[in-house]
């Protein structure tokens, strides 16, 4: 398993997760969310039929209230800038569940060794069908497509370098090529670090990346119970959603111990070991306050993280020089 993900850069984990007992739990905490944002933000007249709503149609309501930063509701960690005292975040009871998740922990292990913490880099997204996308979001990688990017770009300089970190993505609903599955391109992680640079709306992007349409691509499809895992440097990206349906999913990161987050001071912390004294976080209210105390260590800079842009001043890394 080990020498495959070094080897591809990827690799699909079948049967790991049950849906009514690790997914649907993250489901119906997304659904309370948009029930908070419902009573808050909805015409008073609406508001109890939008309330009955199915979980789509409510999604799609709450998408169309012009709620700033919609997706930071949703989204597991801090906003990139602008951190304030009452910035929200989906830390959910259900999230720290599956972050803990003894089968995504067992095949973690396996790649990473028994020494595992919980990376800080960490989203959750919804991501509607295409057509109904309020205009300019269908590239916000939460709820349009992704470009291209390898992930250890989105860390710091030293966690680019130094970090043993892995990708575990999630999907709570069947994806497909059709509703804007991940791809990938096999061994090209084996070229090391590109040099990104910051695409539409400030995103982390390869740069060059029209280059990569040249290579054939690997769609990864997952059905609802599969984990994918990325090493580091997979370059990879999503396909817009072409589908009638939701595609949602969580992508969670897990480093060795003694490897950096990459992204100080947000939570990294023991989610395993073998001596059991390095455990120090055991339930969800110790989880998110360290996320408040993270906050507060972000509040005076304003930001929670940067993407060191371009991530190298010089083109020897650019994708052009060495494809
Ligand atoms: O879900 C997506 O569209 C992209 C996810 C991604 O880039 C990741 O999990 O690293
Ligand atoms: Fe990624």
């Amino acid at each position: 398993m080990k020498k495959l993900l070094k080897d591809n850069g990827y690799l699909i984990v079948k049967n790991v997760l049950n849906f009514k007992k690790d997914l649907k739990p993250v489901l119906n905490d997304m659904e309370f969310v948009m029930d908070c944002l419902i009573q808050k933000f909805a015409q008073k007249k609406n508001r109890n039929k939008v309330l009955n709503y199915d979980f789509k149609k409510k999604y799609t309501y709450v998408s169309k209230l012009n709620i700033y930063d919609l997706d930071q509701y949703f989204n597991t960690r801090l906003p990139r800038d602008h951190v304030k005292k009452d910035s929200d975040y989906f830390a959910s009871q259900s999230l720290w569940n599956l972050i803990n998740n003894k089968k995504i922990l067992d095949v973690v292990e396996k790649i990473l060794g028994t020494e595992i913490l919980s990376n800080p880099v960490q989203n959750t997204r919804i991501k509607q069908p295409e057509k109904s996308l309020p205009k300019g979001s269908v590239q916000d990688g939460l709820s349009g497509i992704t470009p291209w990017h390898q992930d250890a770009a989105v860390l710091t300089t030293h966690g680019q370098k130094f970090s043993d970190l892995i990708t575990v993505w999630v999907p709570f609903t069947k994806t497909t090529k059709k509703n804007g599955c991940m791809i990938t391109i096999k061994e090209i992680n084996k070229i090391g670090l590109l040099n990104h640079i910051s695409g539409y709306r400030g995103q982390v992007e390869i740069k060059d990346s029209k280059l990569l349409n040249k290579f054939k691509p690997i769609h990864l499809e997952a059905n609802v119970g599969d984990i994918i895992l990325l090493n580091k440097l997979a370059v990879h990206c999503s396909l817009p959603n072409r589908s009638n349906d939701f595609r949602i999913s969580a992508d969670l990161r897990y480093n060795r111990a003694g490897t950096p987050s990459g992204r100080n001071p947000l939570p990294n912390f023991y989610v395993r070991s073998k001596n059991k004294k390095n455990i120090t976080v055991h339930n969800y209210k110790q989880w998110v306050a360290l996320w408040e105390k993270a906050k507060n260590k972000c509040i005076p800079r304003k930001y929670a993280f940067k993407y060191p842009l371009p991530t190298f001043k010089h083109n020897k890394k650019d994708l052009i020089n060495l494809i």
